[in-house]
């Protein structure tokens, strides 16, 4: 059953995910202004409304069809259980849900926490993860500073998300085992929605794929002896042919192409030995491909 006519995104209303969510949906065409301090706001340019909520409460919102599409992290739709389609992973908010245990303690593996105290705001996760284990633990369950529990003998080890391990480090405890890799992604609801909705989120979606392909991706030029064209093209894995141009020296040339910033370094060494001069790499705002 659909609840609204326009297409509703929940997001993130003040945290971690916020800024990255608000950039995206900006980056993507999206008109809205004066988000901050405001439950929903509505779009000037497309039928949508953004919802300004709690990530607790995105997936079953996304679940209930209450918001046709969510952004939010994958270690949240996991703990929630939350019936929803992934869409696409949006490369942000990267962190992992991880066993930690004190520095002094004697658990060191995970048969270690047979019938020890796990403190966790991932309850779900981190029982599911120990009955599959096949081993018994005491679930603490707390809604923040997770890491300070085996410090106050409210826990023995816990189970919480890092990013850089700084926290972990900082209150002596060392990371295990890692039981979730995470990062931001696009959800939608399992409901049926209307075809005009479901046009707009492919839309969307073709638009944040050209994002993603723009960030990872990068221009680049060089000039290069006419005879090293042929050794060129086949060192550079551009997505069609280089674009070739003429230049006042005729025996020299300019060639322009798309290469994935991962391959920089590799392709930029291999282009010196077969003769390339003057490479210079531009960032792409954006692609359809
Ligand atoms: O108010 P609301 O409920 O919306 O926000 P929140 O406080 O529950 O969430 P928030 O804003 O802290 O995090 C939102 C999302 O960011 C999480 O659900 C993850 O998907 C993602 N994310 C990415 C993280 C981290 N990295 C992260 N490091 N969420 C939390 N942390 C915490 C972690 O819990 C620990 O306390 O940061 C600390 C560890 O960080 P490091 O860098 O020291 O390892
Ligand atoms: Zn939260």
């Amino acid at each position: 059953m659909e609840t609204s006519t326009s297409l509703r995104i929940g997001i993130q209303k003040k945290g971690r995910l916020t800024d990255e969510t608000v950039t995206l949906l900006k980056n993507i065409g999206l008109e809205f202004d004066g988000y901050k301090n405001r439950l929903m706001v509505r779009s000037r340019n497309f039928d949508v409304e953004i919802l300004l909520i709690r990530d607790d409460d995105i997936p079953e919102y996304v679940q209930d069809g209450v918001c046709d599409i969510g952004f939010v992290g994958a270690n949240v739709t996991a703990e929630r259980d939350a019936d929803v389609q992934v869409l696409l992973d949006l490369n942000f908010g990267h962190c992992h849900l991880s066993l930690a245990a004190p520095k002094s303690s004697d658990i060191r593996k995970v048969e270690d926490f047979q019938g020890k105290r796990v403190a966790t705001s991932y309850p779900r996760l981190t029982r599911r993860f120990f009955e599959s284990q096949g081993i018994d633990v005491e679930i603490i369950t707390i809604s923040g500073a997770v890491e300070i529990t085996p410090a106050l003998d409210v826990a023995d080890a816990i189970c919480d998300l890092v990013s850089t391990g700084s926290t972990l480090k900082a209150n002596g405890l060392i990371e295990l085992d890692t039981i979730l890799e995470s990062q931001t992604q696009l959800i939608q609801t399992s409901k049926s929605i209307s075809q005009g909705k479901q046009d707009l989120i492919d839309k969307f979606l073709v638009r944040i794929q050209g994002q993603q392909a723009a960030d990872e991706s990068r221009y680049i030029m060089m000039n290069a002896p006419r005879a090293s064209l042929e050794k060129i093209s086949h060192i550079i894995p551009s997505l069609n042919s280089p674009t070739v141009l003429p230049l006042a020296n005729p025996d020299m040339i300019a060639i322009h192409s798309v290469i994935s910033i991962r391959e920089f370094w590799v392709v930029m060494e291999k282009l010196k030995e077969a003769g390339a001069t003057g490479i210079v790499m531009l960032p792409i705002q954006n692609m359809i491909l």
